[in-house]
């Protein structure tokens, strides 16, 4: 049991844990995780819970043109820059319940607690859900937040799996494939990004710790590569005589895991998504999409990894037609001192211990730093498992984390 020092500032345990709880049924697979990925009928589903749930607590909802969902005050003082708290509510493909939906059920809660007395805050405190943060559709990562810091380029081009166009999903979520411009933030408008949540990793339970404070955030990039070979007949074809796209890809898929777990050249690299056409037993396979990520601390190498998986593309060879799409390249950041003191200072109020540490993960805080300071807080994962239906933090986890975040916002807010 973590003690804590009661006279703290808390978050409401009753309301926080159901509201969680009731979070969790949008997208709930048989699994026991959710399947929510961003701007489905699960996600939009799970937004207007948030937005119903706002009201409930006299806030006000408001949704932008790349669909992020505000929550604020109905009092907002619009001339102060905003404190902004929060995470987003998609999930991946059987994904867990935490992953993002504990940062903002948090961010709500902590919103429900403030109060401006006396005397006014030195920032206004925002809410956010941000869209489509896992890009498990549409295939664009951080689409949200990457709205919110500059234009999103061929916004009209991106399709979901089943051929849905992005302008009439976006639409769904209240925004607004033409009017993207205006979820841009003008300059000083953001005072700070406060984003809670889980590890996804095992070094919080390993250390015994109940709080991380992240100090850096890894970069990442995401390539979708299309290797189209011949195909024909598996039972007339000769061995010498075919171009196997899946072999090719196969093949790939090895010399990319090679490049970060061999040749160290990054810290980690994954084939995770991998599409095989025709995908018939008696075909050899005549085109394959695989889609390549590498992570890690170092834009240089970061860059030297690229051009390792470049490199294993180009080795391919003859008879195999490679067409490399860049993704995503996402800068790592690191956190912000302030912000990052008034966590340490407001997790000592609860007299809870902090680990400092780098993330693996990606978040949108990382693309917000383009727009202000942001500062991270995590809590454990069980057994380092997540963007699994097996994912868990222990309550009184959850909690404490919410605690601290609530506490870091109200110090922040005092100036
Ligand atoms: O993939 C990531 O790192 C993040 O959870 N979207
Ligand atoms: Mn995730
Ligand atoms: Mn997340
Ligand atoms: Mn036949």
């Amino acid at each position: 049991m973590l003690k804590l020092n009661q006279t703290a500032s808390m978050i409401d345990r009753r309301r926080f844990l159901s509201h969680l709880a009731e979070l969790a049924r949008f997208g709930a697979d048989e699994l026991g995780g959710v399947s929510r990925t961003g701007f489905s009928e699960a996600d939009h589903a799970a937004r207007r819970y948030l937005c119903e749930r706002s009201r409930m607590l006299r806030l006000r909802a408001t949704v932008d043109a790349a669909g992020n969902l505000f929550i604020g005050r109905r009092e907002a003082d619009r001339d102060r820059p905003v404190l902004l708290f929060g995470s987003h509510l998609d999930s991946v493909v059987h994904g867990g319940r935490l992953d993002g939906a504990y940062g903002v059920v948090a961010a709500l809660e902590t919103l429900a607690r403030l109060d401006e007395r006396d005397g006014s805050f030195a920032y206004e405190p925002v809410a956010v859900a941000f869209a489509n943060e896992e890009g498990a559709e549409f295939g664009y990562p951080f689409f949200g937040s990457k709205a919110m810091v500059g234009p999103i380029e061929h916004a009209e081009r991106l399709v979901d799996s089943a051929g849905l166009p992005l302008r009439d999903a976006l639409r769904a979520a209240g925004g607004d494939i033409d009017a993207l411009s205006s979820a841009v933030w003008p300059a000083g408008r953001l005072g700070g990004f406060l984003e809670l949540h889980i590890e996804q990793g095992p070094v919080l339970q390993r250390a015994g710790v109940p709080l991380g404070l992240v100090e850096a955030i890894t970069g990442r990039h995401i390539f979708e590569i299309t290797l189209t070979g011949e195909q024909n007949h598996a039972g007339t074809t000769p061995m010498d005589d075919r171009h196997d796209a899946l072999v090719a890809g196969a093949r790939l898929t090895l010399a990319i895991e090679d490049i970060a777990r061999v040749r160290r050249l990054c810290a980690v690299s994954t084939v995770g998504r991998f599409d095989v056409r025709p995908n018939v037993t008696n075909v050899i396979p005549g085109a394959v999409t695989l889609t390549v990520e590498i992570r890690d601390g170092s834009l240089d190498r970061l860059a030297n990894a690229e051009r390792a998986v470049l490199a294993a593309v180009a080795a391919l060879g003859p008879g195999i037609d490679a067409r490399v799409d860049v993704r995503m390249r996402a800068a790592p950041v690191r956190t912000d001192h302030r912000l990052s003191a008034a966590i340490t200072d407001a997790a000592a109020e609860h007299g809870l211990p902090v680990l400092t540490m780098h993330s693996g993960a990606g978040h949108d805080a990382q693309i917000v730093a383009a727009a202000g300071p942001v500062g991270m807080i995590f809590v454990p994962s069980r057994d380092g498992i997540s963007h699994s239906p097996r994912e868990h933090t222990e309550p009184e986890h959850l909690l404490a984390g919410a605690d601290v975040l609530l506490t870091t916002v109200r110090r922040l807010l005092e100036g």
